[in-house]
């Protein structure tokens, strides 16, 4: 027998109840066997590592039946199937998600406490899959969830990356990153799969030859060839038996290519070849919203973009299913342009490899992908330099020379004499340097494109991809995103859901909009106490890790002010130290004035090659440094940044929050997604009308939102007439005294150059209009901290915000791509009782 085909006679497996069985007991035992048979210890010697991989072994085990059915289930049923490809995931930790999932929590930690064993403990051990940078790879996991969820046949296609995004250490106040080894100790979750390996070709050149049937046809010798190992880990919806599957790539020498060297005693090249191959899956490009244009990253790209489109002809070949159906089987979703190479790799596929027409590869093509685009800032949108891309990708080059001479055709029928649309349009940027334009790529070879959320989606169409929109309006539409209330409410905050669940019942998880249920409690002031029991017992919770970690004392009863998200520019970090550097300035002109204490609470990643991203971090240090050891200031106030911000932590730190800091600069937050994780778990917002936060507003009621700031048509205008922000300081005496102190040295013991990039930016650019925004926030913050004053009323805002929240869930979102741009319907998966050979 050949090792990687199925045997003819499959013999049916025997799951008896001691194995999979949901009881305290079973898992018990399982539990205790997974430790001896898979970890292959005795209590007495193993590590909270060995617990944790015997726990996660049993949960695993439990998955596998509704795993293995869902696929079954699936192929037997022939259902059309969506195929989310994307160049990140940001999971988090699987075990307390799926613990979740099965409802089996409750008892899991019975079973574990019984043991005598803290299951907390072996919860946080599990090492973070950080496959993701920021929001764009955390919402394909929250996609994930509700997709399992609600029963829509779907898969995740991406990369494993050996090492995920960095750790951040923070060492006197500036960043350190470090190499993020989650797979150091093993990964319980995945199963690899050698067996349904593909080869992806890089390099080389092209050549035309005629085939057996006379046809012209075009064959692609690569420079190099890879193979891409798939490992799938299961994925399972909040209790329902559909398991989905994330696919990750992970890249391997492919042995035979290089046999000839190994032939002719070359051993140091044939291996060479092999370190070069394992390279391309080693890391995740750790910038958020900059491209980079490295060789590496585009190897990358089509690399799990051909490995996943491969893998879906192969799942059709396999039932014989002709590949013209292809886009009847699979509706792939382009998360961003990282996988937008997939209009040409479709093409070539069809084409190069499956014999099928130009003109019905294109169809097919254009039926199956379609595109959304997450972020509005021009150094985001990627492109590639002609002679990477030639050099990487020869025929896929030929291919989108051809797409891009038959789009121009259009467009020059659609509107004739308008060169400078052609060339605005163009696949290919011509203006200087040449260049590939992928988001281009992605709009002519999609048949939907979409923003994240309602302004976005209309600055897309006004702006960014105006004449896309003007060539084809009907393929634009809005998908708002969302988020999984079972990762970002159930999981992260028991306290609250129990809360919630006891006075409207548990529907909410799964129908977010029965939240609304809860207003009828905001005048019930037993209900308002315990709301706020629970989010003072959560803030308690954050001060003692706050104290544990960086040594600071906070006060559980301040306002927790929390800003959490990646580090940059437009978002604004900034903006709130200016305010926090308000607050000061007015406590040390009148130490006795009146201050609504807070704890100022930031968490994020700076790129690291993004100077003024880590300068900001820096600042947030230094300022608390100096504010939280002031004796004027009498811990009214305090400053804290929290280090390696990830998906684990920040789990920790939605639910403890009072205010959340949503105050990018309108127009250049795409939606954001954690504006809604904090809302959720009852937190109010201050914000501007940037993103997501326009429709949270709408939700939850103008009066239940502290709004400021400039609107976007606001924005264009101030930048039109032309932005003097030195106007905005000379004119303002509390902002110049603000400035002025960071200026002077005030944080940086007296040293007057440390920050000055960040002051002279401010004075003199100022792209994100801190400046003219300075002060519209401040007022803003002091209606915040009077309000805060008022508890009752308080709680009654926080508690709308939370009942406010049900358009928000990932739920929502995942129907809404269903119905307009996948045509995927959700299909049951029963459990089948599995019989023992023989009877
Ligand atoms: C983000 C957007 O900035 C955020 O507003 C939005 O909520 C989120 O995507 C999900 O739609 N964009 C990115 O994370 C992003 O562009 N990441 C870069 C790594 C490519």
């Amino acid at each position: 027998t050949v090792p990687n085909q199925p045997i003819e006679c499959v013999p049916t497996v025997v799951v008896e109840d001691d194995r999979t069985g949901l009881s305290v007991e079973t898992l018990k035992r399982a539990f205790q066997d997974n430790l001896f048979y898979i970890q292959g210890k005795f209590a007495n010697i193993a590590t909270q590592n060995d617990y944790y991989m015997a726990l996660a072994y049993t949960v695993r085990d439990r998955l596998l039946r509704r795993w293995l059915t869902t696929a079954e289930t699936h192929t037997h049923q022939g259902v059309r199937t969506v195929a989310y490809l994307s160049a990140e995931f940001l999971m988090g930790p699987h075990l307390g998600n799926n613990l979740i999932s099965l409802g089996i929590y409750d008892e899991a930690k019975q079973a574990i406490t019984e043991l005598g064993l803290d299951f907390d403990a072996l919860l946080q051990q599990e090492e973070e899959p950080g496959l993701g940078n920021g929001g764009l790879g955390r919402l394909a996991a929250c996609y994930l969830d509700s997709m399992a969820s609600l029963d829509i046949p779907s898969i995740g296609y991406g990369i494993r990356y050996e090492f995920g995004i960095f750790d951040q250490d923070i060492r006197d106040g500036w960043q350190i990153e470090s190499t993020d080894k989650w797979l150091r100790y093993g990964n319980p979750w995945e199963i690899s799969r050698p067996e349904w390996a593909v080869e992806v070709k890089l390099g080389g050149h092209t050549e035309r030859y005629t085939d057996e049937n006379g046809r012209n046809r075009t064959r692609w010798i690569p420079h190099e060839v890879v193979m891409g190992i798939p490992y799938d880990t299961p994925i399972l919806g909040y209790k329902t038996n559909t398991a989905t599957t994330l696919r990750l790539w992970s890249a391997a020498a492919a042995e035979s290519f290089d046999f000839a060297a190994f032939n002719s005693g070359d051993y140091f090249r044939a291996v060479q070849q092999k370190t070069v191959s394992e390279t391309l899956t080693k890391v995740l490009y750790p910038n958020d919203e900059s491209a980079q244009g490295k060789k590496l990253r585009l190897a990358q790209q089509i690399f799990f973009v051909s490995c996943s489109l491969q893998d879906m002809m192969l799942i059709l070949i396999r039932q014989g299913i002709p590949l013209e159906q292809f886009h009847e089987k699979f509706a792939v979703q382009l998360n961003d342009t990282h996988p937008a190479i997939a209009v040409a790799e479709l093409m070539r596929l069809l084409m190069d490899e499956h014999g099928i027409e130009w003109d019905t590869a294109w169809r097919i093509t254009q039926k199956t992908l379609s595109y959304t685009n997450h972020t509005l800032l021009p150094e985001a949108l990627e492109r590639w330099g002609m002679g990477l891309f030639s050099t990487l990708l020869p025929r896929h080059l030929e291919i989108i020379y051809e797409i891009n001479s038959q789009f121009l055709d259009d467009i020059r029928r659609k509107f004739p004499n308008d060169d400078a649309r052609l060339s605005r349009m163009s696949l290919i940027d011509e203006a200087g340097e040449r260049y590939v334009r992928m988001a281009h790529l992605a709009c002519v070879g999609s048949h939907a494109i979409n923003g994240v959320a309602a302004l976005h989606s209309e600055l897309l169409k006004q702006d960014v991809l105006r004449d896309f929109y003007e060539l084809y309006p009907e393929k634009f539409s809005n998908k708002t995103n969302g988020v999984t209330p079972r990762r970002f409410m159930v999981l992260s905050n028991p306290r609250l859901t129990n809360l919630i669940t006891s006075k409207i019942g548990d529907g909410w998880i799964k129908h977010l909009d029965d939240l609304r249920k809860l207003e009828a409690f905001v005048e019930d002031a037993d209900f308002r106490q315990q709301w706020r029991d629970i989010k003072l017992a959560i803030k308690q919770d954050l001060a003692t890790y706050i104290k544990q970690v960086n040594g600071i004392d906070v006060d559980p009863t301040s306002l927790f002010d929390i800003q959490a998200k990646r580090i940059h520019e437009y978002k604004r970090q900034h903006l709130d130290v200016l305010h926090i550097i308000t607050l000061y300035n007015r406590i040390k002109a009148n130490p006795d004035v009146h201050i609504t204490p807070r704890t100022f609470i930031f968490g994020g990643k700076a790129a690291p090659g993004y100077f003024m991203a880590k300068l900001i971090i820096k600042l947030i240090n230094s300022v608390g440094d100096v504010v939280n050891n002031d004796p004027d200031v009498r811990d009214r106030l305090k400053v804290v940044f929290l280090k390696d911000y990830n998906v684990k932590f920040a789990q920790r730190v939605y639910p403890a929050a009072d205010l959340s800091e949503q105050i990018s600069l309108a127009g250049k937050e795409a939606s954001g997604t954690g504006n809604m994780k904090f809302s959720m778990n009852g937190s109010l917002t201050i914000g501007t009308l940037d993103g997501a936060n326009v429709e949270i507003r709408d939700e939850v009621g103008a009066e239940n939102f502290f709004l400021f700031g400039l609107t976007t048509p606001e924005v264009y205008e101030l930048k039109a007439k032309g932005y003097n922000p030195y106007h905005y300081y000379e004119s303002n005496p509390a902002l110049k005294a603000v400035i002025d102190r960071i200026a002077s040295g005030g944080f940086s013991n007296g040293d007057t150059n440390l920050f000055n990039p960040l002051v002279s930016t401010l004075l003199y650019k100022d792209d994100y209009l801190l400046l003219a925004d300075y002060q519209s926030y401040i007022d803003c913050q002091d209606r915040v901290s009077q309000t805060y004053l008022d508890q009752e009323y308080w709680t009654r805002l926080s508690i709308l915000n939370s009942a406010r929240m049900g358009k928000f869930s990932s739920d929502r979102s995942i129907r809404e791509y269903c119905e307009d741009i996948w045509y995927v319907k959700p299909v049951a998966v029963e459990l089948k009782e599995y019989v023992q050979a023989g009877t």
